[in-house]
């Protein structure tokens, strides 16, 4: 057979074969140098596990405490199985750590059913390659699914993701208590221009500052059905104030900090600034959220705010443009309900370009309204002199309303069908159809059956009713991770994707796992092995 066919009818083996994925057990009574990662002689650290682990594996980590900060370099999926929650605790006071980082190389990676602790930054980082100005194939970690996770008691935030790590999905996670090392800069979320993430059916709750934002360009992100309380800052934010250097020019030349996002079905409570802020957004949609007692420091429940982008004379800052911001419920003890900002600083600074585009709302009694654009004859009044003025709200709707503990309508509320029919929202807070007419916020009473569970029969939310993990008291001797050095990434210090050595891979990682291969994947295997020694000399220079 000449040598060129043979190449061919290898590349066609290999791209017809099925994926050949291992799973790799890990058990706090495991081995890490004695064990093979199957079932009956697991691992000891996630690490090792991945340390053996191939593209595509599975590692599945049991019941336990980890103290250990683990790292994703190439696609897995890092689990405990079906009713089980390992618990990585990852100290905050590792050096640069981070509880769980997935490199660019990860993409596509699943994240499952795990407690996360700690974290000298974050609980899970989605890193990057990419800059401002380098190649356009630059990415960062994408695809990357996180679901039934409880994110908690992080040195700063608790997710972060970074510019290009597109279509992160964050589904049924709590995130509480974020800030623990430092509480200056601390979201639940924090996602600087990563494009078609979705955060649905979570609970984020007594975050340091925001509940979570996406901004620095970030585009077509959903927020539907989350619980957001208790926040040092603001609650949701469809933009916010992002350092230059972050934006991708080519695709958003006038710096808009989010752009097509849509805020839905959400219940946000207890905020000290913006309930829902907008900052240098385009085409935001906010429709039928309940925000209760937001604001409780400034700013207002709607807030139109504006950005600074550290004052750089390239940067444009541009205005929010075309919001449309329909059906929510807002019931605010201190009666701040709706915001413009104006700011003279760097020859003016405007919140809002045109209409707010607010309509079928249902506002608390005594709601107050702002305008503080200098060009509009109304500056502050009541939703009539609003109305008026701004030939906004003709459907809305002052009462006397209310919400339970979790943010469903009582029997008999004035919010019950008094909204309109929305294409953008089908379902409430529940996963319930919406019925027309549609009731204002997130809630739906006697909504249609949620539709079948898309993923693990484990649940289809966690409304954070439900018990979670109690605190770890294991806060004992956290052993230096894996994870990096540091190199400044979105505008915060992060550790870096490249710049670490890999963990040392010990000779017997080469595995006796239950991985079943057929002879020309263990060519492959071994040709692959060949070239990334090859292809590593620096770590290999590193572990002598
Ligand atoms: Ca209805
Ligand atoms: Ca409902």
């Amino acid at each position: 057979m000449p040598r060129s066919t043979l190449t061919t009818a290898l590349v066609l083996a290999l791209a017809s074969a099925p994926a050949w994925s291992a799973e790799l057990f890990v058990s706090t009574s495991g081995n890490d140098s004695s064990a093979d990662g199957s079932s009956a002689r697991p691992y000891r650290t996630i690490g090792r596990a991945i340390s053996a682990s191939r593209a595509g594996d599975t590692v599945t980590v049991l019941n336990g405490t980890y103290n250990e900060c683990v790292r994703l370099r190439h696609r897995l999926t890092l689990r405990s199985p079906s009713g089980q929650r390992a618990h990585i605790a990852c100290s905050t006071s590792t050096a640069n750590s981070v509880g769980i980082q997935v490199d660019p190389g990860a993409s596509g990676s699943r994240i499952a059913n795990l407690e996360i602790s700690g974290g000298y930054y974050y609980g899970i980082m989605l890193q990057t390659d990419w800059y401002q100005g380098g190649p356009a194939s630059a990415t960062g970690a994408s695809d990357v699914v996180m679901e039934d996770l409880l994110i908690r008691d992080t040195g700063r935030d608790g997710i972060k993701i970074t510019p290009k790590s597109n279509r992160a999905i964050i589904r049924r996670v709590e995130i509480r208590n974020t800030g623990r090392r430092d509480d200056s800069n601390a979201d639940g979320i924090d996602n600087v221009n990563g494009d078609g993430m979705v955060v649905e059916d979570s609970y984020i709750h007594n975050t340091a500052t925001t509940g979570l934002y996406f901004k620095g360009g970030a585009r077509n992100v959903v927020i539907q059905r989350n619980r957001i309380e208790n926040t040092g800052d603001a609650g949701i934010l469809a933009g916010f104030d992002t350092s230059p250097e972050y934006f991708d020019l080519r695709v958003n030349p006038d710096y808009y900090e989010a752009i097509d996002g849509i805020v839905r079905n959400n219940v946000v409570r207890n905020t000290r600034y913006a309930g829902i802020g907008l900052y240098a957004s385009k085409n935001t949609v906010v429709a039928n959220n309940t925000i209760v007692n937001a604001a409780s420091g400034g700013h207002s429940a709607i807030y139109f705010g504006v950005t600074f982008q550290d004052w750089e004379p390239q940067a444009k800052r541009p205005a929010n443009v075309n919001p449309k911001v329909v059906n929510n419920l807002i019931i605010q003890s201190n009666n701040r309900c709706v915001e413009i900002r104006y700011s003279n600083e760097l020859g003016g600074l405007s919140g809002l370009s045109g209409s707010p585009g607010t309509d079928w709302n249902g506002y608390g009694n005594g709601c107050v309204f702002r305008d503080n654009r200098p060009a509009t004859a109304f500056s502050q009044g009541n939703l009539s002199q609003w109305r008026n003025a701004l030939n906004v709200d003709a459907n809305s709707k002052q009462a006397n309303y209310s919400v339970t503990a979790d943010g469903h309508l009582p029997a008999g509320s004035p919010a019950i069908d008094a909204g309109t029919v929305l294409a953008e929202v089908t379902d409430d807070i529940d996963g319930q159809a919406r019925r027309a007419p549609y009731d204002l916020g997130a809630d739906e009473v006697g909504g249609g059956s949620p539709p079948p569970p898309t993923s693990p029969p484990s649940g289809r939310r966690s409304t954070g009713s439900q018990p979670l993990a109690p605190p770890s008291i294991a806060q004992a001797a956290a052993p230096r991770s894996a994870a990096a050095p540091a190199r400044p990434v979105a505008a915060t210090p992060a550790p870096a994707a490249a710049a670490a050595p890999a963990p040392a891979r010990p000779a017997a990682a080469l595995p006796a796992t239950v991985r079943i291969a057929p002879p020309v994947l263990g060519l492959w295997s071994r040709l692959r092995d060949w070239y990334e020694r090859q292809s590593r000399p620096r770590e290999h220079r590193a572990r002598h």
